[in-house]
Order: C-alpha cells, then sequence, then structure tokens
C-alpha cells in the first residue's frame, strides 16, 4: 500500500519512523512542513525537516526529539562567549548540517535537492520532501504583537498568548517536486501527530496540495491526548484561540479533509463525537514513548488505512 505521511515536528517523525519501519522505501513518502524553517547566525535552518531526518536516520536525540544523539555544544557556547545569540541550541553535530545546506542553497539548489542528497547521506531510503522549496514563513499573531515562529517558540517560550496564525509566502509557494504526485499516487494520505496549527496546516496552505488530498482517504492521529499535548504549545494554542483542548477539537480542524480518524484510548468517550464529524474513528493507544510504540501505532494506523482502500 502506498502512503504519503504529513509531519512536522517531534511527534509527526515519531510516527514517520514507525511507518518507515514497515513500508518498503518505494511506499512511503513524507511530506514535511517548513513554515518552521529560518535563518539565524547566517545559516538556513530547517527543524521539522531536520527532525524528520535525524529521527529516520536513528540520528535524533532521544531526550528532547530534535537535534543530534551524542551531541556537543562547543560552537553555540563559544558564540555565546563572544555575545552571539544562543537561544536556539544548535549542537556541533547540527551546526554542519546547516553550513552544508547553506553553503548548497547558495551554490544554486533547491531545499529539496539538499534533502534528497542530506537523506541519501544518512542512509535514509524512504522519499523525504519539504513542503516548499520556496521560503513560507509561520507569523504567529500575539498579544504581544506578530511574532516569527521560532521566536515565539523557542524565544519567547510560547508564553505570549496565540491569537491566530498565519504563513506568509504561501500564496506564492509552489509544492516541491514530487510532493502534489506523492498525494495523487498514494492509497492513503496519514496526518502524522503533528501540531494542527502551525505543523499541519502550513502544508495544507500549499497551493494545491490539500485539493489534491480531498480527492483521496485521509486518515490523521491525534496530538492530543487526555486532553494534552503529548509535547509541545498545540493544547496551549486552542486554548488561547477559544476552543477546548482535545482530540475531537483536532478532529473538527481537519473537517472535510479527513475521514478516517485515530483517537487514544484515553479519549475513547469522544469516538462518538468524532464519527458525527462524518469520521470512521479507530481507538488505540498513540502514546509513542519507545521505538517498539511507534512500530505498533503505524500498524495500526495502516491496517485502518488498509481498510479505506
Ligand atoms: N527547540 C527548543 O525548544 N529550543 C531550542 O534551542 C531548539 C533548538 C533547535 C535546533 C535545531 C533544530 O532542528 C530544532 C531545534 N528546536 C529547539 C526545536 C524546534 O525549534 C521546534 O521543536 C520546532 O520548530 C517545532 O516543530
Amino acid at each position: 500500500m502506498k502512503i504519503t505521511a504529513l509531519a512536522g515536528g517531534v511527534g509527526g517523525a515519531k510516527l514517520a519512523h514507525g511507518l518507515a519501519q514497515i513500508l518498503p522505501p518505494e511506499d512511503l513518502t513524507i511530506i514535511v512542513n517548513t513554515g518552521d524553517d529560518f535563518e539565524h547566525l547566517g545559516l538556513y535552518i530547517c527543524p521539522d525537516l531536520d527532525t524528520v531526518c535525524y529521527t529516520l536516520a536513528g540520528l535524533a536525540n532521544p531526550e528532547t526529539g530534535w537535534g543530534r544523539t551524542g551531541e556537543t555544544w562547543q560552537t553555540i557556547s563559544n558564540i555565546e562567549k563572544l555575545g552571539g545569540p544562543s537561544w536556539f541550541r544548535l549542537g556541533d553535530q547540527d551546526f554542519a548540517t546547516h553550513i552544508e545546506r547553506m553553503r548548497r542553497l547558495k551554490a544554486g539548489q533547491s531545499l529539496s535537492q539538499v534533502t534528497r542528497d542530506f537523506c541519501k547521506a544518512w542512509g535514509i531510503n524512504h522519499t523525504v520532501i519539504p513542503m516548499s522549496d520556496n521560503p513560507v514563513r509561520t507569523i504567529v499573531k500575539t498579544d504581544q504583537g506578530e511574532l516569527a515562529f521560532q521566536e515565539y517558540f523557542v524565544h519567547q517560550r510560547c508564553e505570549p498568548r496565540v491569537k491566530a496564525f498565519r504563513f506568509d509566502g504561501v500564496e506564492e509557494a509552489k509544492a516541491a517536486p514530487g510532493a502534489r504526485e506523492a498525494i495523487q499516487s498514494a492509497d492513503a494520505i496519514i496526518i502524522c501527530p503533528s501540531n494542527p496549527w502551525v505543523s499541519i496546516a502550513p502544508i495544507l496552505a500549499v497551493p494545491g496540495l490539500r485539493p489534491e488530498m480531498e480527492a483521496k482517504q485521509v486518515a490523521a492521529v491525534s496530538p492530543i491526548i487526555g486532553g494534552r499535548a503529548v509535547k509541545g504549545p498545540a493544547a496551549k494554542m486552542f486554548d488561547e484561540l477559544g476552543i477546548q483542548p482535545s482530540a475531537l477539537a483536532v478532529a473538527e480542524q481537519y473537517r472535510g479533509l479527513v475521514n478516517y480518524y485515530v483517537l487514544d484510548k484515553i479519549d475513547s468517550q469522544l469516538e462518538a463525537h468524532v464519527q458525527r464529524l462524518s469520521m470512521r474513528t479507530l481507538v488505540t493507544n498513540t502514546l509513542m514513548k519507545t521505538a517498539d510504540d511507534r512500530k505498533r501505532l503505524a500498524e495500526d494506523v495502516l491496517n485502518f488505512a488498509g481498510n479505506i482502500t
């Protein structure tokens, strides 16, 4: 079965890794959010792309979920000593990724080309595609004004109250080569348990991608379990936008697009409500603490999606 998955940060990367443990390379394409990308210290940083790639390659830091395992911090410490910005913690190994990516981008390679080459170098055989080769920047409208995503997320630790989001540049952005085709040729699309506001919404906003998906069977896994986000500010964002955070609230965000929805056993009481949104449901354990959990959830979602086609 051919699957195209949409993923953002750590939760998305974990399910993508589970799927990659089951599906052969030719049957899995992962389209990754690039709305979190930014230029920092003169380098081009792609947090979600790197999180997905490091996770697939077994190189991710198991504690944070982002960055590299066995990391050292000499460079950022020295930048700090020199009075440079150190709020965004780039490790020494991670720096190499950003330096080499910047060199290639400046030499005229596209982000998707660079990603393809890096995947090869890291031994990743499945296809990873950035949502677009054009810059799209998630801007968070807050009670303290508009903030660039990493300024809001890391520098201000998600403290400002969220009012809305916009994705700068998305109207002019083109889907990256292979992204539309991966959706067209998929038997099912899987929306990984990533933040619906800032990880999945930017991908859906890239012209052409959502309409392509609307013609498909789409399964989504809730990133909210028992009213809380497994990681990150998704629940806080729902709250501040005046919506009670829950797996049901996420399902409502995906209304009209998703027809198969996966929620955690803790949330089984929400199942009937989700079904009223014209979605079929699967209730299972969705928390991914171990590598086995990732594979088991991927199996559950694929079996569920297998009945789709
Ligand atoms: N997240 C943090 O909370 N603090 C950091 O210092 C930080 C550094 C960082 C470096 C490289 C990278 O690829 C990701 C990094 N992240 C950091 C995570 C990242 O900014 C967010 O988790 C994502 O953008 C949200 O999906």
